[in-house]
């Protein structure tokens, strides 16, 4: 049996919900609420990061590794080239990603999102235990101090973030020259791992979350400005999600 725990918001556990989904494994979701996932990842783990896989009696915690676990267990359907010189430039290319999207793209975000419980506060509870919204709504104050000081938040990294985001998808843009795929001609970890971790600024359908309808100027503004540079992510989503 497989589990996934996992926070419906990050993109880190959509990388995870993707690979598994696309290699049509069955599997449950284990939703934890933010500031009180520790005292069930504990339990399976010394560091509390998700996403975790639990598989049997086998924990795996960390995106990448759970790719490797997935593709190693069931390798139908893989995620990871076979050729040795394709498998590292998609090894790569995830390690760039994870690095210069994921950790920059959930500043940028939630450096403005943290002004907006009513916004935040459904990502973090969506479909969780029933009494999700009245425990976020008491400890909001505290879990936004918080999430302020883990992931540094301040105006200086706010800008800094905004720059490595936009590098990136530059690099991405680049290296693509209108390509479908970002490693050799197939669809790989490379290009589940970029679309999932830009994926909160594309907001698609089927990462299985209520986007709201509207959000933070800035925000909109940052995506405006991406324009096509990122319109392969909403295809990636339409044909591979
Ligand atoms: N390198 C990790 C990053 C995962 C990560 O940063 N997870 C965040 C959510 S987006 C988390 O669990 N934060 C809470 C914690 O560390 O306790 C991966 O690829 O799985």
């Amino acid at each position: 049996m497989l589990t996934l725990y996992q926070f419906p918001i990050s993109h880190y556990c959509e990388k995870i919900r993707w690979a598994l989904d696309y290699k049509k494994l069955k599997y449950t979701t284990k939703n934890l609420l933010p500031g009180f996932h520790r005292f069930t990842t504990k339990k399976l783990v010394s560091n509390s990061m998700l996403p975790i896989l639990v598989h049997d009696n086998k924990v795996v915690q960390n995106s990448s590794d759970i790719i490797d676990y997935l593709d190693e267990t069931f390798p139908q359907l893989p995620l990871t080239p076979q050729q040795e010189k394709l498998k590292q430039e998609a090894l790569d290319w995830e390690k760039y990603v994870d690095k210069e999207i994921g950790l920059h793209v959930r500043r940028f975000c939630y450096s403005y999102l943290l002004d907006y419980p009513s916004i935040v506060i459904p990502f973090f509870t969506h479909n969780g235990p029933w009494y999700g919204k009245p425990l976020m709504k008491m400890f909001y104050p505290k879990l936004k101090k918080t999430m302020i000081s883990t992931l540094n938040i301040n105006a200086e990294n706010r800008a800094r973030s905004k720059l490595r985001i936009e590098r990136a998808i530059d690099k991405i843009h680049t290296h693509r020259q209108g390509d479908r795929y970002l490693v050799g001609n197939t669809f790989s970890r490379a290009d589940i791992a970029a679309a999932a971790l830009l994926a909160p600024l594309c907001q698609p359908e089927k990462y299985g979350l209520d986007w709201p309808l509207q959000q933070p100027e800035p925000l909109e503004i940052m995506i405006r400005e991406l324009g096509d540079k990122i319109n392969w992510v909403s295809d990636l989503y339409s044909q591979h999600r």
